[in-house]
């Protein structure tokens, strides 16, 4: 961590550039998703950022072959540090911010706690987790037959065909999809609750990484208003979409540490005042 003359810890900045500067440049580079708050690129973009590491960012854009070349995956996130290859996965990453900089440590030591974060994190973030549920309810909305009366709130068409033929969308699959990740909610709910019980805001009793990843993907569930978190406009109302029994799993409780996670670690939460950030 780096604290600055105001004593306020210094958060790493990130300036986004286009691909050849970032490519040509040394030191960590972040490719990240930007229309919306994808759960990859926003937790990647936390961690360097609390952990006060400057990097240059430069936003994803599906089908750019360049962009592609240079990561070595055809989605996001990729991290780029120095002339390492590419950390793509979230262990990779997460691994790599701890690496760069020890302070905060975000990565449990304690070996019962270490082991229930993991397990956590590879329930979330896995390709069956709880944000590819989402993903997969998201692509259903979108490609669903129509049915009279019953808007459809899904991504554009050329997205979502996109999507769906690269992270294995079916519509048998939508029930598992929706039953796994109401029991992941509530499974959440219920370590809050003993959190709250013991005097802390935060899922394992302290913070870690796996509030920045669960905040984020509370955040493509239930959105945060555009004046806090901007979306694309196309992409929005998917996101704001949700079947019913899923939106009702959504408690007080899980709404309260998103809004927390994001005003505290992941939104600047330099007081007013303060010196801006370098
Ligand atoms: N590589 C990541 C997962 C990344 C991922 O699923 N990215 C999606 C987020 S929705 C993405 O880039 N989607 C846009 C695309 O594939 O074009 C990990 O396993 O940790």
């Amino acid at each position: 961590m780096t604290i600055d003359s105001t004593g306020v810890p210094r958060r790493g900045s990130l300036r986004f550039v286009e691909l050849e500067a970032a490519r040509t440049a040394r030191g960590l580079r972040l490719v990240l998703i930007t229309a919306l708050p994808s759960p990859w690129s926003e937790g990647a973009r936390a961690l360097f950022a609390l952990k006060g590491v400057d990097a240059l960012g430069v936003a994803f854009r599906p089908g750019d072959a360049a962009l592609a070349a240079w990561t070595g995956v055809p989605n996001a996130p990729a991290v780029l540090l120095d002339d390492e290859p590419p950390a793509c996965g979230w262990e990779d990453i997460l691994a790599l911010a701890e690496r760069l900089r020890a302070e905060p440590a975000l990565v449990p030591v304690e070996l019962p706690t270490r082991a229930r974060f993991f397990a956590w994190m590879h329930a979330l973030l896995d390709p069956s987790g709880l944000a590819a549920c989402r993903r997969q309810l998201v692509l259903h909305e979108s490609l669903r037959p129509d049915e009279p009366g019953h808007l459809r709130r899904g991504f554009p068409p050329g997205l979502a065909r996109l999507l769906a033929a690269r992270y294995g969308y079916h519509a048998d699959r939508v029930p598992e999809a929706r039953d796994r990740l109401i029991a992941g909610l509530a499974e959440l709910d219920a370590a809050l609750t003993v959190s709250a019980r013991r005097g802390s805001p935060y899922i394992l009793g302290e913070l870690t990484a796996l509030d920045l990843y669960v905040a984020a993907t509370i955040a493509i569930l239930a959105p945060l208003p555009d004046e806090l978190h901007p979306i694309a406009p196309t992409l929005r109302p998917a996101l704001e979409y949700l079947d019913p029994a899923v939106a009702a799993s959504l408690t007080p409780a899980i709404r309260a540490h998103r809004d927390l996670v994001y005003a505290a670690h992941i939104h600047d939460p330099r007081p007013a005042g303060a010196a801006p950030q370098k």
